[in-house]
């Protein structure tokens, strides 16, 4: 096992990742840029390093001064967390010729799925349920994609091969509209990730957006962890998230979740991963892949018992995983609410002093939060800052802590989006499960003030 790791992120999970270090008896470094210098984690750590100044481009996205931390805290490996570099190919590459582990997959793994195109291709060939469309990136000829559109049946959506979460996509309705849409998506696509190739997917109207949660190590072992509803979003951005999906059959979840676990083998993926897929009409649809630890990882780890941070360190330095797939079992519903400082109906960020935090508890409650009274939310970086997460034994028994836990919940001296989730909690819809990835968009149009 690893003696040392350096934690290259912030927040939460740099907290979240500590925590895991220090269970398993490992010497977390910090790292922390000059907006972070009194985070909580800071003060907690044994070693803590500066890596410049506020803006993310020249701390938590700079990769020689996060290297230079590793290289003179005598780090043996580096866990990037979510966001910032965690889902870049070059750094995890870098990161290894500079002779530490990378806490996550290979860098080929990351490339791979980083570029859509080549994830869905790799997909297709293991047998992962993908959504009908175009096998690759759409050719330069009009008369051929016009075909194409025709074959799937509009609407279809165009999206770029270096997009994912919701950036750089185009829904085509007509075939009128369909040659200048796929111009315009390339052109944006050339310009913002480097990269102009498209392709196209059916258009699929009202999903749900659930996904798979695997784990697998360097020795040809894989499990799934079940699935979570991720259906709960704004702008692409997650509010609430769920296990088990409601509603959803559980041997349909593990014919899925089988056919993930067979695609890691196939591409060799180790560490954690996600894939993303779209729901409608009894099936699945596999749509991106994700390489990192995720927001909405605690809400897995309690309905399984497993906890992915530390299997994550585990795997990394080579240790077979500790369980089997039989060894997993789902034991109630988890639901985590995304505590954000911003206002919570127009949405406007609202960093600052926080004076007041009185965190929630009792039975079945989990809060991962870095806030505490007094403590300052930069305005440089995501509005998140903690999540509430309930578990009970049954989905009525998890909303039940929830909307506990929120009325117990105070945040004074900034604004943030408590009070959304405490409307949310009462919602007759997401009360009784299984909304669409339209519902919160639809229903805050409908709740304005
Ligand atoms: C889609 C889709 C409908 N049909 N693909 C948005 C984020 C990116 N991961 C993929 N996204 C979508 N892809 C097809 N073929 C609808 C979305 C989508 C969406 C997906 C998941 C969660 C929220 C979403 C919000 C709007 C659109």
């Amino acid at each position: 096992m690893f003696k040392k790791i350096l934690v290259a992120n912030r927040g939460e999970i740099a907290l979240r990742i500590q925590r895991a270090c220090s269970e398993l008896g490992i010497t977390a470094v910090m790292v922390y840029s000059e907006a972070d210098r009194d985070a909580k984690y800071v003060k907690l750590a044994e070693e803590a390093v500066c890596i410049g100044p506020a803006p993310s481009a020249q701390s938590y996205l700079n990769m020689p001064a996060l290297i230079s931390a590793a290289e003179v805290t005598d780090a043996e490996a580096i866990h990037p967390g979510y966001g910032f570099l965690s889902e870049n190919a070059d750094f995890a590459e870098r990161v290894e010729k500079s002779g530490f582990q990378f806490i996550g997959p290979t860098p080929e793994s990351i490339r791979m799925m980083g570029d859509k195109v080549s994830a869905k291709q790799a997909m297709i060939k293991a047998g992962v349920p993908c959504v009908p469309g175009s096998e690759g990136e759409l050719p330069d000829d009009a008369t051929q994609v016009r075909r194409l559109a025709k074959t799937i049946g509009y609407p279809v959506i165009i999206k770029a091969a270096g997009g994912g979460g919701g950036r750089g996509m185009r829904v085509v309705h007509t075939d009128a509209a369909l040659i200048n849409a796929v111009q315009m998506t390339k052109a944006e696509a050339g310009a913002a990730f480097g990269n102009p190739a498209v392709y196209m997917e059916k258009y699929l109207q009202n999903p749900r957006h659930i996904e798979i949660q695997i784990l697998a190590d360097k020795h040809k072992n894989a499990v799934y962890l079940g699935e979570r509803d991720c259906s709960m979003q704004r702008r692409h951005q997650k509010v609430i998230e769920e296990a088990p999906a409601p509603g959803i059959a559980r041997r349909l979840i593990e014919r899925v979740g089988e056919r993930c676990v067979a695609a890691c083998k196939k591409i060799g993926y180790r560490g954690a991963g996600t894939f993303e897929f779209l729901y409608e009409n009894g099936e699945f649809y596999f749509i991106e892949m994700n390489t990192r630890v995720q927001v909405e990882h605690p809400v897995t780890e309690f309905i399984t018992g497993v906890d992915i941070v530390r299997t994550q360190i585990m795997v990394a330095a080579g240790e077979k995983l500790p369980f089997t797939q039989r060894q997993i079992q789902i034991r109630g519903h988890a639901i985590e609410c995304r505590i954000n400082a911003e206002d919570p109906f127009q949405f406007t960020p609202s960093p600052g002093r926080i004076t007041t935090w009185h965190q929630p508890g009792g039975p079945g409650v989990r809060v991962d939060s870095h806030i505490y009274t007094n403590y300052f939310v930069p305005p440089n970086y995501d509005s998140m800052i903690g999540k509430l997460i309930a578990h009970g034994d049954t989905r009525e028994q998890a909303l039940a802590r929830m909307r506990t836990a929120l009325n117990e919940a105070v945040v004074e001296g900034i604004q943030c989006n408590i009070p959304l989730h405490r409307e949310l909690m009462v919602d007759a819809s997401f009360v009784a499960g299984g909304t669409n990835i339209h519902y919160l968009e639809a229903w805050l149009a409908q709740h304005k003030r």
